[in-house]
């Protein structure tokens, strides 16, 4: 088994901040801030945050901010739930949430929470449980939970339980790695974990394990690095991640590297992205790999950050 190529890793993310106008930055316009969430993070898990310059990033998100409070993938463009979560999980690396107007921000975010308790993502009001987790970890970060009415949303996201253990994105919606995520992670946040049948979801989530090692996110599909996030995060949190085999998905994990010039692919032999880069590296880090920083499975920071969020330093 190869090892994980640190240098390579930090060499691709700080070149894809830097390709501005690339044709992938083009196409990933309004997606900056999440790429900005996922480049930074990566940095910090394997030790180099310090390479980039904290206050070009800071004054940049700040720019994103829209008079509603909510941040929007880049300057200019509409706010999301999305991005405004993006945006305070980047603030929280660099230790500077005290730069955010606290209460406008989660002025923002209560604005969303409808009446059953769900979550749109935006003024125009698709309903999500990923926008349920991600109001609850913003509001957490900010220590202002109290804000939103925490019984209904936890309740709406009970009601998005399916017979087989896992979650859907609304009442009924097929289970899939990426809301079971999103679901288990706003259910430990708030302490409502015992809603969920831990060894009845422990089964399907480690079922996702393949031959090759690499975990799919549903029954029937391919395995791809980013349920290495979704799922292991999931069984962290539920206490059952001894139930995959951790070898073979290092293996699969470090198969899908770009050894020569850096970052991450969903498979081996596909192109890296960004994206699966922190997915990889995060997955290895809730593995224990040595070396990297641990994550912490529900707010998706790192450890030091969480524990200076909420016990100072
Ligand atoms: C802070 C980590 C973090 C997340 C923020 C946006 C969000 C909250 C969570 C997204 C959860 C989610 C739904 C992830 C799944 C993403 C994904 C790979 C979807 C692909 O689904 P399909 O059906 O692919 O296209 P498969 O793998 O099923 O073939
Ligand atoms: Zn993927």
């Amino acid at each position: 088994m190869g090892e994980l190529a640190v240098e390579k890793h930090v060499e691709y993310i700080l070149a894809v901040e830097k390709r501005k106008d690339s044709f992938e930055s083009v196409v990933m316009d309004h997606l900056r801030l999440n790429g900005a969430y996922w480049g930074l993070t990566t940095l910090d898990l394997l030790g180099k945050l310090d390479s980039v310059n904290a206050d070009e990033v800071i004054s940049w998100i700040m720019k994103c901010q829209h008079e509603s409070g909510g941040f929007a993938g880049n300057i200019g463009h509409d706010p999301h739930i999305l991005y405004t979560l993006s945006a305070v999980q980047v603030l929280a690396l660099f230790n500077k949430l005290d730069v955010l107007n606290i209460d406008k921000v989660a002025t923002y975010i209560t604005g969303l929470q409808n009446e059953d308790g769900s979550f749109s993502g935006d003024m125009w009001g698709e309903v999500d449980t990923r926008f349920s987790y991600i109001a609850i970890c913003c509001l957490s970060i900010l220590r202002c939970l109290d804000k939103i009415n925490v019984e209904k949303a936890v309740n709406y996201i009970v009601s998005c339980k399916n017979l087989d253990g896992g979650f859907g994105c609304t009442p009924g919606g097929e289970s899939h790695a990426g809301q079971i995520f999103c679901c288990v992670g706003a259910l430990a946040i708030t302490g409502s974990l015992h809603h969920v049948d831990k060894d009845l979801l422990g089964w399907w989530l480690c079922e996702r394990q393949v031959k090759s090692g690499g975990l799919n996110g549903r029954p029937e599909k391919l395995p791809d690095v980013c349920y290495s996030w979704w799922v292991l995060s999931s069984l962290i949190m539920i206490d059952r991640v001894h139930w995959i085999d951790k070898e073979k998905l290092f293996r699969f994990i470090l198969d899908c590297q770009d050894v020569e010039n850096g970052g991450i692919s969903d498979r081996p032999d596909d192109a890296v992205d960004i994206f699966h880069t922190y997915f990889g590296v995060a997955g290895l880090s809730l593995l224990e790999y040595p070396g990297l920083k641990a994550i912490d499975p529900a707010y998706a920071l790192p450890v030091d950050v969480v524990n200076r969020i909420f016990f100072g330093r």
